[in-house]
């Protein structure tokens, strides 16, 4: 058994061997380190410690409010960074990259350049992507959003950008978050915000799966959102629309929960109930943007407590997705506090992520870590009990 684990992981070593942006892995000093015999760093990982086939994924970080900060765009530019992001992952989520405003700043022009560098470096790392995401209300450029279009061209516009994004991408993208938090909190359709509901009507958003799923039948198609972790009133609007979609034969395959979580509120206990009803309709489920905030200490340092809370949360949250059937992709809205986008819109607030500034590991990341690890040891059982039993 260990020396298939080692196989696999010399393997994905080897895929890491990979150009940086600024230079190669070869001269990268700390590479061959983390490579040595007796280094035990790569049982350490992440997406070594998963199930098969479930896959533990991370945002890439860059765009939206990077692009305010002091710091060049990490993707690019943060050896550290990119080191760890092939490393601990299995899933990629480009966090502003396949956005409107990023990929289609013009009405004739799209910029593939940082979303096609995620997908190779995914690709070169032997990680699947999530693409995020094709209809939303949100970040959308000032063409779009100010443009005087008539109800042909707008949907139009958005069958061009769908079939054009989808098919570049076809193949190389796992799942696609297609319609983006369509719902406020009380569960109505954000039929003002939302530029393609308030122009076009609800029946856009079933266009929009229709499109994806001609430009790209094998991805998967997914409605997500947050605050859809409980069962609420969100939820329950997710739950009747895809429920009516399915029987009208839209190309749905999925719903995602995306995990923005505070300890200043009570865990979602009823996630793994919420997950489980979805997954009845025959849908994947996934956990697509984990990161779980807390009011800043005085000290700047967090206490021991507060760190066990937020590492209980995440392990909750996987735990939850661990034991439904369906949910097999798990992502977290970035790993390291240095590029959390959560300072910036929450005041006072922070540390949300798995590792610190310094990318050290925190507790959370031991937790996600050893309940990888222990669902995996328990597959495992399963499957030699299976295989004595015949
Ligand atoms: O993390 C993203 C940040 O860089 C952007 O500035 C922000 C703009 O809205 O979007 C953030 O990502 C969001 C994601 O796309 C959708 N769900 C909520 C995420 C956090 O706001």
């Amino acid at each position: 058994m260990r020396s298939i684990r080692f196989a696999t992981v010399a393997l994905a070593t080897a895929a890491l061997a990979l150009p940086l942006a600024t230079g190669s892995a070869a001269a990268d000093p700390s590479a061959g380190k983390e490579a040595a015999p007796h280094s035990n760093a790569k049982f350490d990982r992440l997406r070594s410690a998963a199930p098969d086939d479930f896959v533990v994924g991370t945002a890439v970080a860059g765009g939206g409010h990077h692009l305010e900060q002091d710091y060049p765009d990490p993707f690019t530019y943060d050896r550290e960074y990119r080191k760890v992001l092939g490393r601990q992952f299995s899933s990629v989520s480009p966090e502003n990259q396949m956005k409107w405003d990023y990929i289609h700043p013009e009405r004739d022009r799209y910029d593939f350049g940082q979303a096609d560098a995620i997908v190779e470096f995914a690709e070169r790392n032997k990680q699947v992507v999530r693409g995020h995401t094709l209809l939303w209300h949100s970040q959308n450029p000032a063409w779009l959003e100010q443009g005087d279009f008539s109800q042909e061209e707008l949907r139009e516009i958005l069958r061009e950008h769908i079939t054009t994004v989808v098919g570049r991408y076809a193949g190389k993208i796992q799942q696609w978050d297609v319609a983006n938090e369509i719902f406020d909190d009380q569960g109505k359709l954000r039929t003002q915000d939302n530029i393609w509901i308030r122009e076009l009507g609800p029946g856009i958003v079933a266009d929009a799966f229709r499109w994806a799923h001609e430009a790209d039948p094998k991805a998967k198609l997914f409605f997500n959102d947050y605050n859809v972790e409980g069962v609420n009133a969100k939820s329950d609007a997710y739950y009747a629309l895809i429920q009516d979609l399915l029987e009208q034969g839209v190309p749905v395959d999925g719903f995602s929960v995306q995990g923005h979580l505070s300890t200043r509120y009570g865990f979602p206990g009823d996630l793994e109930d919420n997950l489980r009803r979805f997954d009845a309709l025959g849908l994947e489920t996934a956990v697509t943007e984990l990161d779980v905030r807390m009011d800043l200490p005085e000290s700047g340092v967090p206490t021991e407590a507060q760190e066990q809370k937020q590492a209980d949360y995440y392990q909750r949250t996987l735990e939850a997705c661990l034991a439904v059937d369906g949910c097999n992709s798990f992502t977290i809205w970035g790993f390291t506090d240095k590029y959390s986008w959560v300072p910036v819109f929450f005041e006072g607030e922070g540390f949300a992520n798995v590792m610190t500034d310094d990318y050290e590991r925190k507790p959370a990341f031991y937790a996600l870590r050893d309940t990888l690890k222990e669902a995996a040891r328990e597959d495992d059982c399963k499957k030699h009990h299976k295989h004595h039993k015949h």
